[in-house]
């Protein structure tokens, strides 16, 4: 029997695992008790990577779709070929334009997405570039793009030092964190508890954080920014905002537009919010006052936050408060991240920057604008369907099922069966890849290398790790990198036989002399091809990770990772402003104009009244992931998950019974689900986790279809994107609520 260590890449939370092999099987998954971050930690999916791997339904060769609708398995060669004969046909018809890319969850923890997906997003040079970002986080990396310079500059919560922990919109207790790269939240939760300090929840639902929590407060949905808002003007109404000029005030000195921030929140005293909110004065003030008492303190949103109606501008106000507060970048505060591979606030010039810019271009036919060089997801049903110079007549799709994750499902359903050509590059046959002329497969995880190079960025402690592949790959298999690199071939018209190799020997030296290029690297100055040889014999994900190592804030190697398999502990957060501002001022901006405009928006939200209306959230569940992790059967086994959560006074208004079948109604759409009675969730709420709806013809997982559940983003609704970033609302969804006849 063989042991490997390797990171788990399926979440945020970067667990080590410890993997017994017998020659190519994998006996048993455990914690990696080693780990210098996760110290054994692992949840029910990171033991589930064994039968991920062995998954019949998991594909290992490409598949070609039939005259008949359905699938061939074929060759690598034979997938190319169509592919070649069909991508550059639609680029000569339609303009570059003409084809769409959609990148998933899955491509953010994966090298290969990260490093090479740019490199075809650059070969395509199409406008409509789309991510599962529009309908999970950007709204958060906008507001931090605006305050602190790049998308990268996301403060997250010193989890291990604070006293005081407010977390709204979040369940990490379910998800394991997110934009928190934190193994065993639950253990770092209890160690606040542990140390005196105290943790509160802000949320429509009382989840298993909740319960844990010393207190939960139910929230109206889409009410965060108001709340938030509260809680600033208390800390200015009271005093309790810190003497930027005293130590230990965090970087209060460094920011800003405090003053326009006083003034915006004279408009919202917790008296006035506390109607539309649901959330009492007297609650708010107590809050605001323990924020400011608390030695430290830290202030942390996540999905209930971004997705919904005002998700940038509560971004916004969470650090906001984290900076009056004295708690932005001061330990047990919110701090910035250092990661070994660098990141844009490790890159170029310390302290100052370009700042951002959004909505440099716009979509087609909606007119929303571009954020962090994508469009939003909810136009793209919308711009295949809408003929003209630049429709979408071509989809490629990287790790990613837009179909159960983007609002309306049933209408870009429709539209993906219209287009001309599909391509995805997908372990799964699902509701979204069924609709593909071309299936590419990449390896098993475990017969992967793996780096967290994206999530490494937002941990809350600076660490480096690197695993390699657990098995071999498969013969004839290629690694993902280099079919995308094959994908960049067929792009830039040199065919599907292109020399994969050049190619990345190419994108290394433009990352070498980008590298070399920049005075404040530590490669500086050297010479770009002799840095490339220096990088020899690597290639691929390992060569760019290796580079990355060698000029990020450590100057370590991928050698030194390799000789240190649990990971490499590289201390707790440092305080880094001003270095790690990358804004125009080089000051961190506290009332970035684009955000202050909509506090206007917020002013209506003032009059909004709980009157019977029923709005929709959603819920994860720590045995899910997204949409796709449901064909195995360790993880789906027990009750039934996709069920509808509603409060009994909602129930017994409408007739319905625990156990019985809800008719849930929107703009969009509708859906019939087995109803759940419980007080965990608040009047006027009810709740439906999305991911689920396996039931659809085209699909090739057994498993998923016997669990099938319902697809809750029938319900959400396209139209509705919250204005600044164009990301998707996908909680507090206008529904109609009755018991199905
Ligand atoms: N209503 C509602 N909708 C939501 C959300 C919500 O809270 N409520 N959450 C949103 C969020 S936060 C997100 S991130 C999105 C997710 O949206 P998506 O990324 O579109 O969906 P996933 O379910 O993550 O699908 C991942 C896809 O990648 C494939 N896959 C898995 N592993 C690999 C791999 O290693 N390589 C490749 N190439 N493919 C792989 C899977 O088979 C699947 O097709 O959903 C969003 N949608
Ligand atoms: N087990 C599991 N883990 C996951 C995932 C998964 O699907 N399953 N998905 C991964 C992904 S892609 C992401 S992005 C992260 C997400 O990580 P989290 O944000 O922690 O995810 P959720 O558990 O959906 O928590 C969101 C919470 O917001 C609440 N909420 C809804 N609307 C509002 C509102 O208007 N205001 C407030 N204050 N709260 C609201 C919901 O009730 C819910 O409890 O999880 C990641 N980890
Ligand atoms: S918490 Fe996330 S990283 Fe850890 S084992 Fe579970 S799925 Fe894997
Ligand atoms: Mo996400």
């Amino acid at each position: 029997m063989g042991s490997a260590i390797r990171t788990c890449p399926l979440c945020e939370a970067t667990c080590g695992l410890e993997i017994t092999t017998q020659d190519d099987e994998v006996v048993r998954v455990r914690g990696d008790a080693h780990d210098v971050f996760s110290h054994g930690f692992l949840c029910p999916k990171g033991v589930s990577l064994k039968q991920l791997h062995e998954d019949p339904d998991r594909l290992r060769a490409p598949l070609l779709k039939q005259p008949d609708g359905s699938f061939a398995p074929a060759t690598w060669d034979e997938a190319f070929a169509v592919i070649a004969e069909h991508l550059p046909a639609v680029m000569e018809a339609g303009g570059r334009d003409a084809v769409a890319v959609y990148l998933g969850n899955p491509a953010a923890h994966t090298m290969a997405p990260v490093l090479y997906g740019r490199v075809l997003l650059k070969a395509l040079a199409t406008k409509n570039i789309f991510s599962a970002s529009t309908v999970d986080q950007y709204p958060k990396q906008m507001a931090s793009a605006l305050m602190f310079g790049s998308g990268s500059s996301v403060p997250v919560p010193d989890l291990d030092r604070t006293d005081h922990l407010l977390i709204l919109g979040a369940n990490p207790l379910a998800s394991n964190g997110s934009l928190m790269t934190a193994p065993d939240v639950r253990g770092r939760l209890a160690g606040i508890q542990a140390r005196g300090g105290k943790i509160v929840v802000v949320d429509p639902r009382r989840t298993r954080t909740a319960r844990m929590a010393d207190e939960h407060v139910f929230i109206r949905p889409g009410t965060d920014a108001l709340l938030l808002f509260a809680i600033v003007h208390v800390l200015f109404d009271e005093g309790l905002t810190a003497d930027g000029a005293a130590d230990g005030a965090g970087a209060l000195s460094l920011c800003d537009g405090i003053d326009t921030v006083r003034a915006l929140a004279l408009d919202f005293p917790p008296e006035a919010t506390a109607a539309a909110t649901g959330v009492a004065a007297d609650v708010v003030r107590r809050m605001a006052r323990e924020l400011a008492a608390a030695p430290t303190a830290a202030v942390y949103g996540r999905i209930g936050t971004t997705t919904q109606r005002f998700g940038t501008t509560a971004s916004w106000l969470v650090d906001v408060i984290n900076a009056l507060t004295g708690n932005l970048d001061r330990p047990g505060g919110a701090m910035f991240t250092a990661p070994a591979a660098g990141s844009p606030t490790t890159r170029g010039a310390p302290g100052r920057g370009r700042g951002a810019r959004f909505g440099r271009w716009g979509s087609r036919v909606r007119g929303l604008g571009e954020v962090f060089g994508e469009l939003p997801v909810a136009v793209l049903a919308e711009e295949i369907e809408t003929p003209g110079e630049g429709q979408v007549r071509a989809l490629i799709t990287i790790a990613g099922n837009p179909v159960l994750s983007t609002p309306n499902s049933e209408r870009l359903t429709a539209a993906l069966s219209e287009l001309d050509f599909m391509v995805s590059v997908d372990i799964y046959v699902n509701e979204t890849t069924w609709h593909a002329d071309v299936i590419l497969p990449p390896p098993s995880s475990l017969e992967r290398s793996h780096y967290d190079l994206a999530l490494y960025g937002f941990a809350v402690r600076n660490v480096a790790n690197y695993s390699p592949p657990v098995f071999p790959r498969p013969d004839g298999m290629p690694d993902e990198w280099e079919t995308l690199l094959r994908l960049v071939g067929v792009a830039t018209g040199q065919g599907p036989d292109a020399d994969v190799g050049a190619i990345d020997d190419f994108v290394a030296l433009e990352a070498v002399r980008r590298e070399v290029a920049d005075e404040h690297s530590p490669l500086a100055g050297l010479v770009a091809e002799e840095v490339l040889a220096s990088l020899a014999p690597r290639v691929g994900p390992e060569r760019l990770l290796d580079l990355m190592l060698r000029s990020g804030p450590y100057e370590l190697t991928l050698a030194d990772l390799e000789a240190a398999p649990h990971g490499v502990d590289l201390g707790a957060l440092e305080p880094r402003l001003p270095g790690a501002l990358r804004t125009a001022s080089g000051r961190a901006e506290l009332a970035p104009p684009e955000i202050v405009a909509d506090v206007e928006r917020l002013h209506a939200v003032l009059e909004e009244r709980v009157n019977g209306q029923i709005v929709l959230v959603g819920r994860r569940d720590l045995r899910s992931n997204n949409s796709w992790m449901h064909n195995l059967p360790i993880l789906v086994k027990g009750p039934e998950r996709c069920t509808l959560h509603v409060h009994p006074r909602d129930a017994a208004r409408v007739g319905l019974q625990d156990g019985a079948t809800a008719r849930v109604t929107s703009r969009a759409g509708s859906v019939e689900i087995v109803a759940e009675v419980t007080e965990d969730v608040m009047p006027g709420v009810v709740s439906i986790p999305h991911g689920w709806g396996h039931d659809v013809a085209g699909a090739r997982m057994d498993v998923a279809r016997a669990n099938a559940g319902v697809n809750a983003n029938v319900l959400t609704d396209e139209n509705a994107v919250e204005p600044l970033s164009g990301t998707a609302i996908l909680n507090g969804i206008p529904v109609e609520l009755s018991a199905a006849l």
